[in-house]
């Protein structure tokens, strides 16, 4: 390893100590005799003074310097309260480790706001920016904390398969794959593996995982390739069960990340409020009469709450105190929900959690009566024949059940206050983006 010290490690304390920095040169400003190099690494940046008449050599070769080369340089500490951070680095050498060709695509250290579409195109130029690398550490210490929570809790980590023969969550965001000269299908969701390993006897368990929706639209909030948190657990009493698992670990993510991710949500500009009371929970029919009553909006589809719905109740809860809340017992849903359980005053044991304005996550009690299941799924179109290998596995002993799954794209987009989905994805994809 090429021997070096973090910008952030450096401090005044180290007044007069030799180290190396190693990193891209972010700035430069030259004030004729005096040049400024800023070296930018991971962490942070550090201001590199050259002085001519100090050493010509070392001068001439800062002279050379360009923007985005890669460098190397050692030098000794300077405390100093006019450099940023207070400290500064008197080189005593310098070495050109890749030299970057000039102009660059686009701008990295000055406060030029490039559309987003020329951003994701140079998306590895883009990704220097210091706001931007901060979205996808942030991303790195929420996806940390939430798995965290769920090892505590001892669920079991799992991976299923990406390529399948049937979608879980209906054909037409299906994308086909050729495979061995057949048509198969990337996956929508872990949904129907997610039942069978609670068939397996797993309880609890969690995937961090991919799933690919032929979304017909870009929108700000809908990408082709998601990252999805799902989770299953068994021996439930009813969907609320699933939601106290939803609501707990959402807050331990959001406490986690406020605590870790100071640096982060700084350079981002967000103030992230953790939700400390328990989460409103609404019926649909509720949610609905809000919405006409105090907003006067009906949403069209009578099974659904459409994104200005969700926007409109995010801010109504939002002004009560509640980022988060959940909707529950939506008509008309999928066959593997529970619906109209006798006694019940909703339709279906599912729900949404709305965060910020922004279904975050959709989840709920499932239907583990082989026959209801089946009667649900000829309803909806779907040939139980297709589903054999699932319905299998329902056959021979299933405890009740109940999970969700949570979009992590739109949970960085929304704790990162970002306006497009895509600012959270390192290289997403849509219907008019493949690269890179
Ligand atoms: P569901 O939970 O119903 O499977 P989803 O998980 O895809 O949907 P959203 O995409 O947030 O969740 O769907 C909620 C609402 O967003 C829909 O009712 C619809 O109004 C809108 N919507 C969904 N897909 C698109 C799309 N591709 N383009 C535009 N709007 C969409
Ligand atoms: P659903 O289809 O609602 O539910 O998806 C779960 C969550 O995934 C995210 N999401 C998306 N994010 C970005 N772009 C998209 N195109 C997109 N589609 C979905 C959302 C959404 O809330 N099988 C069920 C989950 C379950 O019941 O366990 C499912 O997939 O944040």
């Amino acid at each position: 390893m090429i021997e070096r010290t973090y910008s952030d490690d450096i401090t005044a304390e180290q007044d007069g100590e030799t180290v190396s920095i190693a990193g891209h040169v972010h700035d430069i400003r030259d004030l004729g005799g005096l040049s400024f190099v800023i070296v930018r690494d991971r962490e942070g940046q550090t201001q590199v003074v050259f002085k001519e008449g100090n050493d010509e050599d070392l001068f001439e070769a800062a002279n050379d310097l360009g923007k985005e080369d890669v460098v190397r340089i050692t030098g000794s500490v300077k405390a100093s309260d006019q450099a940023p951070g207070g400290v500064e680095l008197m080189p005593s050498e310098l070495e050109v480790i890749n030299a970057a060709e000039s102009p660059l695509p686009m701008e990295v250290a000055k406060d030029i706001e490039s559309d987003l579409s020329t951003r994701l195109d140079n998306r590895s130029i883009d990704l220097r920016k210091p706001e931007a690398y901060a979205v996808f550490s942030l991303r790195s210490k929420l996806v940390n904390a939430m798995e965290e929570w769920f090892d505590g809790e001892g669920f079991r980590n799992v991976d299923t398969p990406l390529l399948s023969q049937e979608g879980a969550e209906g054909g037409a965001e299906l994308f086909p794959v050729v495979y061995y000269g057949e048509e198969v299908f990337l996956s929508q969701s872990p949904q129907l593996y997610k039942q069978m390993l609670m068939a397996a006897g797993f309880d609890k368990i969690y995937e961090t995982g991919t799933a690919f929706r032929a979304e017909a639209f870009a929108t700000s909030r809908h990408v082709s390739e998601i990252s999805m948190f799902d989770v299953e657990l068994a021996y439930i009493d009813d969907h609320h069960d699933v939601m106290d698992v939803q609501e707990e670990s959402l807050r331990h993510t959001l406490e986690r990340v406020s605590e870790n991710a100071t640096d982060e949500l700084e350079t981002l500009g967000v103030d992230l409020a953790v939700p400390t009371d328990p989460f409103p929970r609404v019926t649909f029919e509720e949610a609905r009469d809000i919405l006409a009553t105090e907003f006067d909006h009906v949403p069209e589809d009578e099974t659904d709450l459409d994104t200005k719905g969700e926007k409109l109740l995010g801010e109504y809860f939002e002004e009560q105190g509640h980022p988060a809340f959940f909707v529950v017992g939506y008509p008309d849903e999928k066959f593997y929900y529970k619906q109209d359980v006798p006694g019940d005053d909703i339709a279906s044991r599912k729900f949404d959690l709305i965060y910020k304005g922004q279904e975050l996550s959709s989840g709920g009690q499932r239907e583990h009566d082989i026959e209801t299941m089946s009667e649900y799924m000829e309803d909806q179109g779907a040939d139980p024949e297709n589903f054999h290998f699932y319905l299998e596995a329902f056959r021979f002993g299933i405890p009740p059940h109940g999970g969700y799954g949570l979009g992590i794209d739109r949970l960085v987009q929304k704790v990162g206050e970002l306006d497009n989905i895509k600012e959270a994805i390192l290289f997403p994809r849509d219907p008019d983006r493949v690269t890179p």
